[in-house]
């Protein structure tokens, strides 16, 4: 016999058993498109307690539309392992332009961060950040429909060893960092740089470079880590923004070990 109330409670145990888990991660990361679903993948795969929150209700961020809404996306030759790595299907369009379906992307990347052990939950907003002795301890994190409609209604709070800002052209979790402590990045002036004006290739290298700890506990990758240095936009094309999750992985799982 099926029961209704059954029903409900098996997702309110279910969801809440595991949020509870999310509320010490070893990583949070800020952000389900694809640098940060990427990230999450590498993380998780080590063992590291890794969540994902992701204001949206579903994952992929910039990567699901395409080109103004054509689902194809674009990797250059650096890209063409982390397809393999994703197991996305793709086609060489020409000599060092390959192509994917930008749907089945964003699901690759989604089922493997998942299947790797990462948790996302979705619609969660970070608003805020948790400062302690000049470090990052964590985020303040509110629902999105609550955050949407402006009602007032607190937060709560996680706590993490470090955290991944993968949030995009908006820099979300740098950009509080900065109302918080001030001018207190490695840039000439201190502040985030904003993103620099369409360079393709030029962008693609810069996301690379711009991938770091921006601050004792923060990481930025993706156009997150662009928009805080001044690096190059680059339109649809995707090897950065893989390379980018897997670089800021890669520097997170060392400082854990090192810890
Ligand atoms: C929770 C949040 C919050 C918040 C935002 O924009 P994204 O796809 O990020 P990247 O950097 O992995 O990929 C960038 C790429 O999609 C892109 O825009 C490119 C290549 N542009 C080039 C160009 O020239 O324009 O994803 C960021 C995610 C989104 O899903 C947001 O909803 C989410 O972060 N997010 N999640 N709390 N406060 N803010």
């Amino acid at each position: 016999m099926i029961e209704e109330a059954k029903i409900s409670k098996v997702i309110a145990d279910t969801y809440y058993e595991s949020f509870t888990k999310a509320l010490n991660s070893d990583v949070i990361i800020v952000g389900a498109g694809p640098s940060g679903l990427v990230a999450a993948y590498y993380l998780a795969r080590e063992g590291i307690k890794t969540t994902v929150l992701e204001r949206q209700l579903n994952a992929g961020g910039g990567m699901s539309g395409g080109g103004i809404m054509m689902n194809q996306i674009v990797f250059q030759e650096e890209g063409k392992e982390l397809l393999e790595e994703f197991d996305i299907t793709y086609k060489e369009y020409e000599d060092g332009y390959y192509t994917a379906n930008s749907i089945e992307s964003v699901s690759a990347l989604t089922f493997k961060a998942i299947k790797a052990g990462a948790q996302i939950l979705n619609l969660m907003s970070v608003e805020d950040v948790i400062i302690k002795e000049k470090q990052l301890a964590g985020l303040v994190v509110n629902r999105t429909v609550i955050e949407k409609i402006g009602l007032h209604v607190d937060p709560i709070m996680m706590e993490s060893q470090y955290v991944l800002d993968a949030t995009g052209h908006d820099a979300v979790v740098v950009n509080k960092l900065i109302d918080c402590m001030g001018n207190i990045l490695d840039t000439p002036d201190g502040k985030i740089q904003r993103e620099a004006a369409m360079w393709a290739e030029q962008g693609e290298k810069d996301v690379i470079v711009n991938t770091r700890e921006v601050f004792p506990g923060l990481f930025v990758s993706g156009m997150a880590a662009n928009a805080t240095f001044g690096g190059y936009r680059m339109g649809p094309i995707f090897g950065g923004m893989l390379l980018s999750g897997r670089k800021a992985a890669i520097e997170i799982t060392e400082c854990l070990k090192n810890k």
